[in-house]
């Protein structure tokens, strides 16, 4: 099954991030294998700072060897494709100020993809930076979204249908103090028919049910798969057990 189709199945999926930077080599396989055994969906591979080629490389063929799930890469830079991976999320910062991380970086990454990587699937993604914004929003020079603005966010995510992403990613950055409201995630999911992603700051049970009950294709947590895994478990025990589709 191709990774688009197995994102719109329709019930909301667990996925886990994991950054090759703080998870250098040899760590990606126990991170994985923790984060499967405690039901995730997938796995995304990428970061904000300090990643190269070899360590994608790397920590993709670490994550594959290690589980079944797909594993999708999530690119800080264009240094992070990788041919090992199942699929790339093709992602714009939709509210960057600088047009490099809207279309620019997109531009120099496609042709090496065409020319070296053609069986990546390629999934194009809004990607729109709330709240906190953490390392994204600074590296990708995002003018963060403030939490309350749900209809900023939705403006944005109705611009994201209509240009035609097949895909949004939701991101109050990782590591953030709070995620993203339920209140504009519902206001975003109104609008945006595809493929919804959402993260960062999740770290409890009750948030992670909330968000869920909206309906996103994807919940996305990083930093508990580091921290604690059994915390990790729980979170994706709520994530299935919300899921109202
Ligand atoms: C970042 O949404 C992810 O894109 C993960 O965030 O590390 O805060 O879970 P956390």
């Amino acid at each position: 099954m191709r990774v688009y189709e197995y994102l719109s199945s329709g019930r909301t999926l667990h996925m886990t991030l994991i950054d090759p930077d703080k998870a250098p080599r040899g760590n990606v396989a126990p991170l994985v294998r923790a984060a499967v055994d405690a039901g995730t969906d997938g796995i995304l591979i990428g970061g904000s700072t300090g990643i190269t080629q070899t360590q994608m490389d790397e920590a993709v063929e670490e994550a594959k060897r290690a589980g079944s799930t797909p594993v999708i890469i999530f690119p800080g830079s264009i240094c992070q494709l990788s041919s090992k991976a199942d699929a790339v999320l093709f992602l714009s910062v939709v509210n960057s100020v600088d047009p490099y991380f809207i279309v620019g970086a997109q531009v120099q990454a496609a042709p090496i993809i065409y020319r070296h990587f053609n069986n990546l699937e390629v999934i194009s993604t809004a990607y729109l930076i709330v709240g906190d914004g953490g390392a994204a929003g600074y590296m990708g020079a995002a003018r963060p979204i403030p939490y309350e603005r749900h209809e900023v966010a939705a403006a944005y995510a109705l611009a994201s249908h209509y240009i035609g992403f097949m895909s949004l990613y939701l991101e109050a950055g990782s590591g953030a103090r709070r995620p993203v409201n339920v209140e504009m995630l519902a206001a975003v999911r109104s609008v945006f028919p595809r493929v919804l992603f959402v993260g960062g700051g999740i770290r409890g049970e009750e948030e992670a049910r909330a968000l869920a009950s909206v309906g996103p294709n994807v919940i996305i947590t990083g930093t508990i798969a580091e921290e604690d895994p059994d915390k990790l478990r729980r979170v994706i025990r709520a994530v299935k057990g919300a899921s109202p589709r």
